[in-house]
């Protein structure tokens, strides 16, 4: 595997399933794949889970690890081509990303959408500049569209917890104050749209996201209607995609938060973050604190999706 950066790229799904089976059952029996190999691992942006599971992944695979924060000791990048360096960018991003692969054979890259401008955003700049210009597998670890190491995970975590071969899986917006990506419910739907579970978004009117990730997926504006039967509640907050509010937050609603009285419409449903997630906000105390909630064993499956990635790639050097 030489990218991984969405859905298509880890093939069938089953097959992905199988390998992280496997994975989690043996987490040690690869290392020598990884002897001698070292991880880059390039953040942009802020990270506790992403840092700490794809670092224990890439140990397990018996690598080297190498940890950039750009933000925190390195120079600051400019990422546009033509532009006259004379402000407080002391370096471009097309040196910096061939220097950083000559010290590594595999990349992870953080890159979250900056929400100011959605072509630079959608067209995912920073992260195809690194396959482009770094010669070496790269694999995102949220880039301006798309998590999907996270989605990997959740989907291992419901096939661990489903209890019918074909669940109601609802992804619901929550309110949040600041202005968060599409990125964790875009990938969602890209991962859940290649399942046969019944698949179900529910969000305030205005709040939809592209249709790229969302083409043939029932939307339910009425959230009871969602809730109801529901086998997974998979809870997000996201800013406005559509024009001409795009990266905004318009709407705080806290009666989207997801609270014990919505969560009786359903059939006994997990509940589901990503995380980090901001309580009494977008989940109450008592939901998350419910044994329906699944956040942590979900956040331990981080290990085993980027395990299964990283052990493609180092097959692949
Ligand atoms: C980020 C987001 O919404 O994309 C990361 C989630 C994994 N969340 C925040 O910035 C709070
Ligand atoms: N879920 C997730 O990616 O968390 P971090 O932002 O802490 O890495």
């Amino acid at each position: 595997m030489k990218k991984f950066t969405c859905v298509q790229d880890i093939g069938p799904l089953d097959i992905a399933l199988a390998k992280a089976a496997e994975v989690k059952a043996n987490p040690f029996s690869d290392q020598i794949l990884g002897k001698n190999k070292t991880l880059l691992m390039i953040f942009f942006n802020s990270s506790l889970r992403t840092r700490l599971s794809t670092h224990k992944a890439a140990l397990n695979l018996g690598m080297n690890v190498i940890v950039l924060d750009i933000n925190q000791g390195a120079w600051k990048l400019e990422t546009e081509r033509g532009v006259i360096m004379d402000g407080d960018k002391s370096e471009h991003i097309l040196e910096a990303i061939p220097v950083m692969a000559s010290y590594c054979d595999i990349i992870g890259v953080r890159s979250f959408a900056r929400l100011e401008d959605k072509a630079f955003d959608y067209n995912e700049t920073i992260l195809n500049q690194f396959i482009e210009y770094s010669g070496k597998p790269v694999f995102s670890m949220e880039a301006a569209t798309r998590h999907p190491l996270q989605s990997f995970a959740d989907l291992i975590t419901i096939e661990e917890y489903k209890k019918v071969e074909r669940p109601k899986v609802v992804l619901t917006w929550a309110p949040h104050p600041k202005a968060l990506p599409q990125a964790v419910p875009n990938s969602f739907a890209e991962w859940m749209r290649e399942t046969d579970y019944e698949f179900v978004i529910t969000h305030p009117e205005g709040y939809e996201l592209s249709e790229e990730f969302t083409k043939g997926v029932k939307i339910e504006y009425d959230i009871e209607a969602a809730y109801k039967d529901a086998d997974f509640i998979y809870a997000k907050n996201w800013s406005k995609f559509n024009d001409p509010d795009y990266g905004k937050v318009v709407n705080i609603d806290r009666s989207w938060m997801v609270d014990e009285t919505k969560m009786q419409l359903t059939r006994n449903a997990k509940f589901m973050h990503c995380l980090p997630v901001r309580r009494n906000m977008i989940v109450s105390d008592d939901v998350i604190e419910s044994k329906d909630s699944i956040v942590i064993p979900e956040a331990a499956n981080r290990v085993v999706s980027a395990q299964v990635v990283i052990r493609e790639m180092l097959k692949s050097l």
